[in-house]
């Protein structure tokens, strides 16, 4: 399994988990020819973190669902979107994503100015104590690029969240058509 890891915010409980030795099965830097000079574009890849994802422990208390991504071709990104729910007492902040599926993965934000819709890259998402933050077009959402040869519409993709304190929520996202519009 390959996987890249995109560090989007430095906090120290991210920080701690890069000092993780590495787990070799997560070890980036063959993610296939073409892939890795458009991912140096973006910025902030780093071997480390993509080693320290697998270490992860699993959140008690944020949890992700609903999550479905619709897949265009290549080379256009692709957008995801879920809804992840924080059940603890304290705000959780996502500090990095990552798939084994995609080579690239980014949070981002469509934002509307005087009807000009833009996108931009968020470096952080904090889901209040108690609270869910919903990942929808037009608002908050994933921007998955390079998805591994044969990932076709009805397969499930998978997409890892660093959070702040350390710990990783996992979501199973169905791939859905360039045409849908909310998973089905
Ligand atoms: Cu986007």
């Amino acid at each position: 399994m390959k996987i890249k890891f995109t560090r989007i915010a430095s906090t120290l409980g991210l920080a701690l988990a890069l000092m993780q030795p590495a787990a070799t099965a997560w070890a980036h830097g063959d993610h296939g020819h073409g892939d890795s000079h458009a991912a140096m574009a973006h910025g902030g890849h780093d071997a480390a973190a993509a080693a320290a994802a697998a270490n992860l422990p699993v959140s008690s208390h944020v949890t992700a669902d609903a999550c479905w991504i619709r897949q265009l071709p290549k080379p256009t990104p692709s957008g995801g979107f879920l809804v992840l729910h924080n059940q603890g007492g304290e705000p959780a902040v996502i500090a990095a994503v990552a798939s084994p599926d995609y080579a690239d993965v980014m949070l981002h934000q469509t934002t509307e100015e005087n009807g000009v819709s833009k996108m931009s890259m968020i470096h952080q998402l904090t889901i209040p104590a108690g609270q869910r933050v919903e990942l929808k077009p037009g608002s908050y959402h994933l921007m998955l690029e390079g998805p591994r040869d044969g990932l076709t519409v009805g397969d499930e993709a998978h997409v890892r969240f660093a959070l702040g304190d350390g710990t990783a929520v996992d979501a199973a996202c169905k791939v859905m058509s360039a045409k849908a519009t909310r998973k089905e």
